[in-house]
C-alpha cells in the first residue's frame, strides 16, 4: 500500500522531496500539492501528470485522498499548517524549523498531546546522516573519553537576499542546535553570539559571519561558526575534542586529484547534494513508520526543544550577553 501524500510548499526542498517521494523511495505517492505561488505548484505537478493542485493548504489537508502531509513551505508558515494537519488527524512531516519561536512550537506540542497520538516528524535529517551516526558511535563507545569541546562550522556559499540575521539561528544553526545535543547526549544550558568582522558579501539586514557559543548542562562548550556567504562551497564541519582523543565528522566522499601541479579534493556547494542520502533515509523511515501508524524520527518535542534554544540564541544575538536556555521537562507522552 502506498502512502498518499499532500505537499505544502513547492520551492527548493519541496521539489526535491516530491522527486524522492515519487521516483526514488518505496511506498509513497504525492497526490496533491499547493504553494502560495500557484504557478510554481502547477509547474511541479505538470512534471508528474497525476498530481492535483489545490488553491490553499487547507484544501490539501482536507483532501480525502491525502493520507499524510509534507510541509515544505517557509518556516513562518509551518505552525499553522502543522496545526491544521493535527486537527485533521493526519500524520505530518514538517521541514525544520517546526516553528520560528518556542511559543509557536509549544502550540504544536500541546495540540498533538491533546489529540492523543504522535503525528509530527521534524526534518532534522542530520540524525539520519551516516557521518554523524559514525561520529555518535565513536562518542558513545567512550573511545575519546567524555566530550569537552566541539569546534563546528556551518557554511553556505550564498543565501537569498530575504535571509536575515535571525535566520542564521532559526534556519541554519537550528540543525546543529538539534543534532549536537543528540550527538553528545546532553542538554543546552546557555548561548552567546559574537559578531566578528563582517564579510563584504553580506548586506545591512544580515550579520555574517556569526560565532555561536553554546554550553551544555554538564559544561561541554560548542563553538559554531555560521558563515552563510562564504563563497567557496557548502561546508559542514564538526570536531569533538574528548578527554583522550579527537573525533571528526568525515568529509563527503570525493576523488583526490593530482593534476596541473595541484593535489585537490572537490568541495560540494549545495545542501541538496551534501545531505542527499540523509534526506532519502529520513523520508523512507517516515514513510515506513507512518504506514505502521508510528513516529520513529525526531518528534514535535525535538522540534520544540530546538526552538527553545533558538529563541535564546536570537536573544543573545541582540543582547550580546550569555543568555540562559530554559530547561523544559519532557512529558511522558514523548518518552
Ligand atoms: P523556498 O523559498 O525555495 O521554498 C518555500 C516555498 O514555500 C516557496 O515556493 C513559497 O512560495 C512557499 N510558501 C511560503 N509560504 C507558504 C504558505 N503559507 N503556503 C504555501 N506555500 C508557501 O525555501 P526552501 O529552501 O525550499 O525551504 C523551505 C523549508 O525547508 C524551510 O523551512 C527551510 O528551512 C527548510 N529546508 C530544510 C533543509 C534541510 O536541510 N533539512 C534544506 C532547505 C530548506
Ligand atoms: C537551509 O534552509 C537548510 O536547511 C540547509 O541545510 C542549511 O545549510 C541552510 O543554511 C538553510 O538556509
Amino acid at each position: 500500500m502506498a502512502l498518499k501524500i499532500g505537499v505544502i510548499g513547492t520551492g527548493a526542498i519541496g521539489i526535491e522531496h516530491i522527486r524522492r517521494l515519487n521516483s526514488k523511495l518505496v511506498g509513497s505517492k504525492v497526490v496533491a500539492v499547493t504553494d502560495i505561488n500557484l504557478e510554481g505548484a502547477q509547474r511541479v505537478a505538470d512534471q508528474y501528470g497525476d498530481i492535483v493542485v489545490h488553491q490553499n493548504f487547507q484544501d490539501v489537508v482536507s483532501d480525502p485522498s491525502v493520507d499524510a502531509l509534507v510541509v515544505t513551505s517557509w518556516g513562518p508558515a509551518h505552525e499553522e499548517q502543522v496545526l491544521a494537519a493535527i486537527k485533521a488527524g493526519k500524520p505530518v512531516f514538517v521541514e525544520k524549523p517546526m516553528a520560528t519561536t518556542a511559543a509557536g512550537a509549544k502550540n504544536i506540542v500541546d495540540a498533538e498531546m491533546a489529540f492523543g497520538k504522535k503525528l509530527v516528524q521534524v526534518g532534522f535529517m542530520r540524525r539520519y546522516d551516516a557521518g554523524y551516526k559514525m561520529l555518535k558511535n565513536v562518542i558513545d563507545s567512550g573511545k575519546i573519553g567524555q566530550p569537552l569541546v566541539l569546534h563546528c562550522a556551518h557554511r553556505n556559499p550564498t543565501v537569498p537576499t530575504a535571509y536575515v540575521t535571525s535566520m542564521a539561528i532559526n534556519d541554519t544553526a537550528i540543525h546543529e542546535i538539534d543534532c549536537l545535543h543528540w550527538l553528545i547526549n546532553d542538554e543546552w544550558a546557555s548561548a552567546q553570539v559574537i559578531m566578528p568582522r563582517q564579510t563584504s558579501h553580506t548586506h545591512d539586514k544580515l550579520k555574517d559571519p556569526q560565532i555561536l557559543i553554546l554550553t551544555t548542562q554538564t559544561g561541554i562548550r560548542v563553538v559554531l561558526e555560521i558563515f552563510v556567504n562564504c563563497q567557496y562551497g557548502y561546508d559542514i564541519q564538526c570536531e569533538v575534542v574528548g578527554e583522550t582523543g579527537i573525533a571528526k565528522l568525515p568529509e563527503p566522499m570525493s576523488i583526490q586529484m593530482r593534476s596541473e601541479e595541484k593535489l585537490s579534493n572537490t568541495i560540494l556547494n549545495d545542501w541538496k547534494v551534501r545531505f542527499i542520502d540523509s534526506y532519502d533515509v529520513e523520508l523512507q523511515d517516515w514513510i515506513d513508520s507512518t504506514l505502521k501508524g508510528e513516529v520513529n524520527g525526531p518528534t514535535a518535542w525535538d522540534g520544540y526543544l530546538a526552538c527553545v534554544t533558538s529563541d535564546a540564541c536570537v536573544k543573545a544575538q541582540e543582547s550580546g550577553a550569555i543568555e540562559p536556555i530554559t530547561t523544559v521537562t519532557r512529558p511522558n507522552f514523548y518518552n
